[in-house]
């Protein structure tokens, strides 16, 4: 990715824009509130359907986890309680996936057992089916509905579906997946015609995967949005251009907390700003593209941080002659009047801004270039 390509994303400009509009008001005290949405956003997501059909291999796949990874939760067994269990997101503390109990049991009373976990907790319900949506997945999806909260209907095992009626009836991978599509609006009927995602946890880059994680980023809110693209897999070199952009946009309040917070000057950093709120950034970023890989990946990482994010790296980079600060972002700042065209804060601001999406381009780019060695990128 070229710096002006980064510069010139509409995402990132629009979003510059709007804090822009929000500076005329009160720039100061608006730069921490906007760091701290985006930095403390809880996520709630609940996992649901019947027993079987691969609800706790989805939470596993959400947190970077295949099922025999130490701290996976338990797969392949009979659900019995009613409880749901919390699973922590293992580098962003907000972020929550539940595991629900399995609801198939005869006699399911789909509003008791919504009350029982706690409905109104959640950011937006997936109901799994694997093979077909029942009766009880109806009921469950109804009373959802009927308490205003979003849900989704996702079709897991596609990759055993595939093999098998490939190998089998000789069917094309479409026509399979266009039988399947079939099958599950004719289970879910009643409920009009929802949407289904078909996709296979084990190989998550294929089918409807990204389908369904730009629908529910549709239907949240900006910093919710955020958490949720920062705390996905990096199962595709999609998923990291989308983890890019939303750091990036990210980076803006971060680059403007970091130089109106009071900073200590550090010896030999030229940027106005405080260091920490830096250092905290672009070390989240790391851990966004995933885990350290083995040593022999890393010489494949060109960057500055293929080591890692240290206060060593970080203020290194600060204290680099800045390079030429994005013209569209000094053409942005111009226009508030309280910034002026000179001054010291819009020169520390848009040089800090810079400096972070430069860092985030090059993980971007080390996360390319390990992605599918059979590694995770970090
Ligand atoms: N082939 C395939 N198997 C899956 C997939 N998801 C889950 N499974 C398997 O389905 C079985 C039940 O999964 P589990 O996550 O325990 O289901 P739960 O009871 O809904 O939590 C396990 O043997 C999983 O390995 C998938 O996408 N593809
Ligand atoms: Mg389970």
């Amino acid at each position: 990715m070229s710096e002006e390509h980064i510069y010139e994303d509409p995402d990132i400009l629009r979003e510059l824009e709007d804090y822009v509009n929000s500076f005329q008001h009160n720039p100061l005290s608006n730069a921490n509130k906007k760091y701290d949405e985006f930095e403390n956003v809880t996520l709630n997501i609940a996992i649901t359907g019947e027993s079987g059909v691969g609800k706790s291999t989805f939470v596993n796949a959400i947190r970077g986890l295949t099922n025999e990874d130490d701290g996976a939760g338990e797969t392949g067994v009979t659900e019995t309680t009613m409880k749901a269990i919390r699973y922590n997101h293992p580098t962003m503390p907000n972020v929550y996936i539940w595991d629900f109990p399995g609801i198939g049991t005869p006699n399911f009373k789909a509003k008791k057992y919504l009350k029982a976990v706690h409905f109104d907790s959640y950011d937006f319900f997936i109901i799994i089916g694997s093979l077909r949506f029942t009766e009880n997945d109806v009921m469950l999806a109804k009373a959802i509905k009927k308490m205003k909260r979003p849900f989704y209907f996702v079709r897991s095992k596609i990759d055993q579906d595939v093999h098998n009626e490939t190998a089998k009836k000789k069917l094309t991978e479409e026509q399979v997946l266009s039988k399947i599509r079939q099958s599950c609006e004719e289970s879910l009927k009643s409920l009009g015609n929802p949407k289904v995602f078909l996709i296979s946890t084990f190989e998550l880059e294929k089918y409807d995967f990204h389908d369904m994680i730009d629908s529910f980023a549709n239907n949240l809110s900006k910093h919710k949005q955020s958490a949720l693209i920062r705390s996905l897999p990096v199962c595709s070199l999609k998923m990291i251009e989308k983890k890019s952009i939303q750091l990036m946009i990210a980076a803006v309040p971060t680059a403007l907390a970091a130089c109106t917070t009071v900073a200590i000057p550090i010896p030999g950093v030229s940027v106005g700003c405080e260091i920490g709120i830096m250092q905290g950034f672009l070390q989240g970023s790391f851990s966004v593209f995933g885990h350290k890989p083995e040593v022999e990946l890393r010489s494949m990482m060109k960057s500055r941080f293929a080591e890692g994010v240290n206060v060593d790296v970080v203020a290194k980079m600060m204290a680099t002659p800045i390079m030429v600060v994005a013209k569209t972002f000094e053409a942005i700042l111009c226009c508030v009047p309280l910034f002026g065209t000179a001054g010291a804060l819009p020169i520390a601001f848009s040089t800090t801004l810079s400096l972070l999406i430069v860092g985030i381009a090059e993980m971007t780019e080390d996360a390319k270039a390990v992605y599918g060695r059979g590694l995770q990128p970090f």
